[in-house]
């Protein structure tokens, strides 16, 4: 979608701070970060929010995408929070499926 930001990022179209990325996924670092690593890990296909990702496959690859790229990739043997926000009500303000990845610290509950 040409008007999606997150779409617009995994085109290569708008630049972004890659940790990750294969045929699937890519995962770049949050511009306001909520901790000393905060990454966001997207699906390259457009799905708005985690309510319309219908496909148990995509979910799948997601989550093991997550366990790859906190623990591979970015170091996070300590730990890491996983955060999907859904819809207005959930705090959602970009409206293309991500899974922010959040450590480098104790996280407060
Ligand atoms: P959410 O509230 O769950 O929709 O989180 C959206 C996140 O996206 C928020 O933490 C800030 C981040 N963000 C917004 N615009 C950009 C951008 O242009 N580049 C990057 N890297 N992150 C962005």
């Amino acid at each position: 979608m040409s008007d999606c930001l997150f779409c617009r990022i995994a085109s290569g179209e708008l630049p972004a701070e890659l940790v990750y990325e294969d045929d699937d996924v890519l995962a770049f670092r949050d511009i306001h970060p909520k901790a000393p690593t905060h990454v966001l890990l997207i699906p390259r296909r457009h799905v708005p929010t985690l309510a319309d990702a219908e496909d148990p496959a995509l979910l799948a690859l997601l989550m093991q995408r997550v366990q790859y790229v906190a623990d591979e990739v970015l170091g996070l043997a300590a730990g890491y929070r996983v955060v999907i926000n859904v819809r207005e009500g959930g705090g959602q303000e970009v409206f293309h499926l991500h899974i922010h990845i959040l450590g480098g610290k104790k996280m407060p509950f």
